[in-house]
């Protein structure tokens, strides 16, 4: 599904965030030493190739709420965004950290003029974050972000699985309400 919001599209799909050709940048699950690991951040590096965790390391670590731009190697796009999400009941306070990412993800694509981003569910994994909770940060984070935003016109959340999928269009539709 999608909504349109002030000349930018949000998307929902299921899927998997490591095969999202036509996607300038994927925004990466990272971990702080932006090293693959499992999940996300696993998926990316596997399909981008060693090159991409060589490029990481001139850039590593990274702290909750950050996030910082690589090429994208061997993936069908030009850019990784890599976020690092807050470990929940860790990394306090954890909304703030995570709508930090989603804030930092879009201003790292914006400096690079680029028009369309996609984004996993970050820190709703290992990291614990209910994702019902996580959901509702992420949209009204893009939300209050939109306005700000000169290049990128597609906003996609690449879902994993169908209980993720749905949990979603719902936190969409409240957030978004008839856009
Ligand atoms: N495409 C899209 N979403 C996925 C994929 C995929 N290929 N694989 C899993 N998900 P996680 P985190 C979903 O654990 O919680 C890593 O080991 C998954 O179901 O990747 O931020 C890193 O190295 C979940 O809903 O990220 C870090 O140490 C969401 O993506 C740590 O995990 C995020 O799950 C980061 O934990």
């Amino acid at each position: 599904m999608k909504v349109g919001y002030e000349g930018v599209t949000v998307e929902l799909i299921r899927g998997d965030i490591a095969s999202q050709e036509g996607i300038d940048a994927v925004v990466n699950a990272a971990n702080a030493q932006l090293a693959p690991g499992g999940g996300v951040a696993g998926a990316i590096h596997r399909k981008a190739g060693p090159g991409l965790y060589e490029e990481c390391k001139t850039l590593a670590p990274i702290k909750p709420g950050e996030a910082v731009i690589t090429g994208a190697h061997n993936l069908p796009n030009r850019f990784v965004i890599h976020c690092l999400g807050p470990v929940y009941g860790v990394d306090k306070p954890e909304d703030v950290l995570l709508a930090s990412c989603y804030r930092e993800a879009l201003k790292r694509a914006e400096e690079k003029s680029i028009e369309s981003v996609a984004f996993p569910s970050i820190s709703t994994g290992a990291f614990g974050y209910p994702m019902e909770e996580a959901a509702r940060v992420a949209f009204r984070t893009v939300k209050e972000e939109i306005p700000r935003l000169r290049s990128v016109k597609l906003i996609r959340f690449v879902l994993w699985g169908e209980r993720a999928y749905e949990i979603h269009r719902e936190a969409l539709e409240e957030v978004f309400g008839d856009y």
